[in-house]
């Protein structure tokens, strides 16, 4: 079975070299050497001086709404996983849905301001598929606003916007550093915040809110991570270049085999770098997308509606709301496998059988 998403296995045995060192060390999570090794290495590798590494990308952003003491309703797109809106409502916030762009299937700032009101208390986008929101547009209402902005960078995380890294938009950006993501850390996370302030306030609730030996500064949690994930991030960066350049060539082959069809697939934000951290393909009806995913997997492929169904349609603890926009691209969009360790052979029978349906 050729699955969805495979996470990239460094080599073993240096993996095992890392697990003697652990050993040795005696330290195994709460800040540990590797952990801070690794922090280091990813605040200079994307030049963000307030990284935090934490324990995963949904804490993350339960961090952040905590960290800007948001209480009321947050504005937010129905289009995302669904830990994006869990975490607003963890986080005893409402979330509130306005409908998507239909080239970009990010938050459509056009349609932010109709569902401002006097509760609102900021934004939080995801950048889908890694592709920048219109960033420039969501912060300047939020000025406007005096909205609080967070943005749920889980997918972009090598992305650069305008010249700069992604993470360095909006009060606080976050990342998942999981398994299944492009660059990882098993379970993993990052959080950036722009104001030194709330930056410390992170740091503390990372831990507790510990700020010494016998004393609190804040209401914390535990998002420390430890060394066994640290290891596995510190060796997967030695292997950035080349999962990218293997993603980005089935990426392009993926391209220019289905370009001769009705597909479409998400514009990208002109002024940002690539990331191939999905492949997402638009089909013309949901008929046929059906017809895809069924085909694919009698042929032992198995792809993934990232993401359906739309969440302001299916969340149990939320009232039901349909979106034109949301629901058209729910109905049609469908990930098809990437990752490192997917064969010519197999790319090309991906190929063949979906273009068999098109
Ligand atoms: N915000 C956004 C926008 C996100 O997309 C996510 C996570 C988050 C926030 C939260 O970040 P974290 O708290 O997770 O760090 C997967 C990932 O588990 C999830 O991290 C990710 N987004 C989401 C888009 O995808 P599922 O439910 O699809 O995962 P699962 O277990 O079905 O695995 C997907 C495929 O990967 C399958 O084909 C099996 C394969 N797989 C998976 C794992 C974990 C393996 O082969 N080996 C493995 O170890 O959510």
């Amino acid at each position: 079975m050729i699955l969805v998403n495979k996470p990239f296995y460094p080599p073993e045995e240096e993996y095992i070299e890392y697990v003697r060192e652990i050993w040795k060390s005696g330290w195994l999570t709460n800040n540990g050497p590797l952990v801070s090794e690794l922090e280091e290495k990813l605040k200079s590798l994307l030049k963000l001086d307030n990284l935090l590494y934490v324990s995963n990308g949904t804490i993350a952003l339960q961090m952040a709404i905590k960290a800007l003491d948001l209480k009321g309703e947050i504005i937010t797109t129905p289009f995302t996983f669904v830990a994006t809106t869990n975490s607003i409502a963890w986080e005893g916030c409402d979330p509130v849905f306005v409908d998507i762009d239909p080239d970009s299937l990010n938050l459509d700032p056009k349609n932010i301001e109709a569902a401002i009101t006097d509760k609102t208390v900021a934004i939080l986008a995801t950048h889908v598929y890694g592709n920048p929101c219109d960033v420039e547009a969501i912060d300047s209402i939020a000025k406007k606003h005096n909205l609080k902005v967070i943005y749920d960078g889980a997918h972009a995380f090598n992305v650069q916007v305008n010249g700069k890294s992604i993470f360095e938009y909006g009060d606080i950006s976050t990342c998942s550093l999981h398994a299944t993501k492009w660059f990882h850390t098993v379970q993993g996370g990052f959080i950036v915040a722009k104001n030194p302030k709330i930056r410390e306030r992170l740091i503390a609730m990372k831990n507790h809110g510990i700020s010494g030996f016998y004393s609190f500064s804040t209401v914390g949690t535990n998002a420390r991570n430890c060394e066994l994930h640290a290891a596995m991030g510190l060796l997967n960066l030695k292997y950035l270049d080349r999962i990218d350049k293997k993603r980005k060539a089935i990426t392009e082959k993926y391209d220019n085999a289905f370009k001769k069809f009705n597909c479409k697939r998400p514009v990208w934000h002109k002024n940002a770098t690539q990331t191939y951290a999905y492949y997402p393909i638009l089909f013309e009806s949901e008929e046929k997308l059906r017809e895809v995913i069924n085909h694919l997997f009698q042929n032992n492929i198995l792809t993934r509606r990232y993401f359906f169904p739309s969440l302001s349609e299916s969340l149990p603890y939320l009232p039901k709301n349909k979106f034109e926009i949301t629901d058209y691209i729910t109905k049609r969009v469908l990930c098809l496998p990437l990752f490192y360790e997917l064969t010519e052979d197999e790319v090309n029978k991906i190929i063949r059988f979906t273009s068999e349906c098109l």
